[in-house]
């Protein structure tokens, strides 16, 4: 039939997802196959993922996927979270277990790294926001470490998942540029800088773009999941992020975007990257998308301010505590949700209420204060990271699209809409699972360029509008009590 069958293995930093795409030249339907948690694991070294268990997850989900599709998939795609590898020895074997991004081992080495390389010259040569889990930032931190001397290859996420499963290497291009040391100009490798900093660029594969097959799945894959070969794995734009925003269902260019998840991760699509002072001095990214495209954009804390909270509370109904905070007092108190001070795990109720006092705010007591208080204050970053975005690209817009996870939180997608002054569009909630597809389909010939798989999008998938409700001078307000310079 003239429609085919995809799975997106999509892989967040709390859970894994297996889903089934099927697609035909005016229909896109996803249906989920399998969900799995992703649980870090502290261990005396440091915090580490689990990525067998990963690995057991994905070969789970696809013998999902083919059971929903009669055992034939026409390819397969993977995504996950940014910035993370694993080294691998002479023989292809992994050393050790995957470093988790929120490890503290990077705490105060970007201050050794600018020391060669002055943070400004980096950021002319990488557009890359300061975050101190770059992974230029993770290899520097690794050096001389047995296991970096050991290895000879350096796969991110995707890629060694990839690897497993098909016994090929590559390194995919829109998580290639979250590295830092990839220049988002030529869209190839910084050479300068790594040379200047003793990376090995060799230790990478070579570089493969988004849509460019990326193997077969191996016959004891194929054992395993019970799918009937051959399966081509096809690359997608492997960063969780890149997908997503290609699922943002925009028409014209005049849009802003929100990931929103773990993280919000809140900018514009762009033609070029802008590597200004003053866009350093913001802290915004230029990372690599399809087709061309940037992906300038701030990183905010997102909803792991909230997960972090609900894990301890013991995990109280998330609906109802959304519900209650809701009726909470409005804009009492915010904090700074783009501050790396919120990046490890652990207290969050008590970090949130210390920031609050510091900065001479009412401290919110109850679960739901703390909620509102959370929800409030990523609905502020979330309007200073558009207003600056327009603003550092001379790139105006008339409507902010969320997508992801925050899209199933009608509290925080009208805040946003309210403190942005702008209409917000909310969905598709799997946008990074449908870029992943939609990658996937147009490899196969089966959609045409970025805009004709967004106008699928846009025929396809529930969209829900929230109407900004004024007032947007109190956001105003409520930025200047945290302004510092
Ligand atoms: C979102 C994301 C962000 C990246 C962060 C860490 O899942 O990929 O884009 O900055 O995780 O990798």
């Amino acid at each position: 039939s003239a429609e085919k069958s995809y799975a997106a293995v999509d892989l967040g930093a709390s859970s894994g997802r297996v889903m089934v795409g099927r697609v035909g030249p005016d229909s896109l339907e996803l249906a989920e196959a399998h969900r799995f948690p992703n649980r870090p694991v502290r261990v005396p070294e440091g915090l580490r993922w689990d990525v067998l268990g990963l690995y057991a997850g994905v070969l789970d989900g696809l013998r999902a996927a083919g059971a929903h599709c009669g055992g034939r998939l026409d390819s397969v795609g993977i995504d996950s979270w940014a910035v993370d590898y694993g080294l691998l020895d002479a023989d292809g074997a992994l050393l050790g277990n995957p470093v988790h991004y929120r490890d503290p081992r990077t705490e105060g080495v970007a201050e050794k790294v600018w020391a060669t390389v002055p943070a400004e010259e980096l950021y002319a040569a990488t557009g890359l926001q300061y975050a101190p889990f770059n992974t230029l930032y993770q290899l520097t931190a690794a050096r001389s470490t047995a296991q970096l001397d050991g290895a000879r290859r350096l796969l991110l996420m995707p890629d060694l998942l990839t690897y497993w499963l098909t016994g090929e290497q590559g390194t995919e291009l829109t998580n290639a540029s979250t590295t830092q040391l990839i220049d988002p100009r030529t869209r190839d490798w910084a050479y300068d800088v790594a040379s200047r900093l003793g990376i090995d660029l060799d230790l990478f594969a070579p570089l493969r773009r988004p849509g460019a097959p990326a193997g077969l799945l191996r016959g004891e894959v194929l054992e395993e999941t019970g799918l009937a070969g051959p399966v081509p794995v096809t690359a997608v734009g492997s960063h969780d992020t890149a997908s997503a925003v290609a699922a943002v269902p925009a028409s014209g260019e005049r849009f802003a975007y929100i990931c929103t998840g773990t993280w919000s991760l809140a900018g514009l699509e762009l033609d070029a990257p802008v590597l200004t002072e003053e866009s350093r001095a913001a802290n915004f990214t230029n990372e690599l998308g399809l087709d061309g495209t940037v992906r300038y954009l701030r990183n905010i804390m997102g909803l792991w301010l909230l997960q972090e909270c609900v894990r301890a509370w013991g995990d109280p109904d998330l609906g109802a505590l959304l519900l209650e905070a809701s009726k909470a007092p409005a804009l009492r108190s915010v904090v700074d949700a783009g501050d790396a001070a919120f990046l490890a795990p652990g207290r969050m109720p008590e970090r949130i209420a210390e920031a609050c006092r510091l900065s001479g705010q009412p401290v919110p007591e109850s679960p739901a204060e703390v909620t509102r208080c959370i929800l409030d204050s990523l609905a502020l970053a979330h309007r200073r990271a558009v207003q600056d975005a327009q603003r550092l690209a001379g790139h105006a817009v008339d409507v902010v699209h969320v997508v992801g996870g925050g899209t199933r939180n009608a509290l925080l997608c009208q805040l946003t809409a309210d403190a942005c002054g702008l209409p917000v569009v909310a969905g598709p909630t799997e946008a990074a699972a449908l870029g992943n597809v939609l990658v996937q389909a147009r490899a196969h010939g089966l959609v045409g360029d970025l805009a004709g798989m967004r106008r699928l999008l846009v025929n396809t998938q529930p969209l829900t509008r929230y109407e900004p409700r004024g007032g947007t001078e109190r956001w105003h307000a409520a930025q200047a009590r945290l302004a510092r310079d």
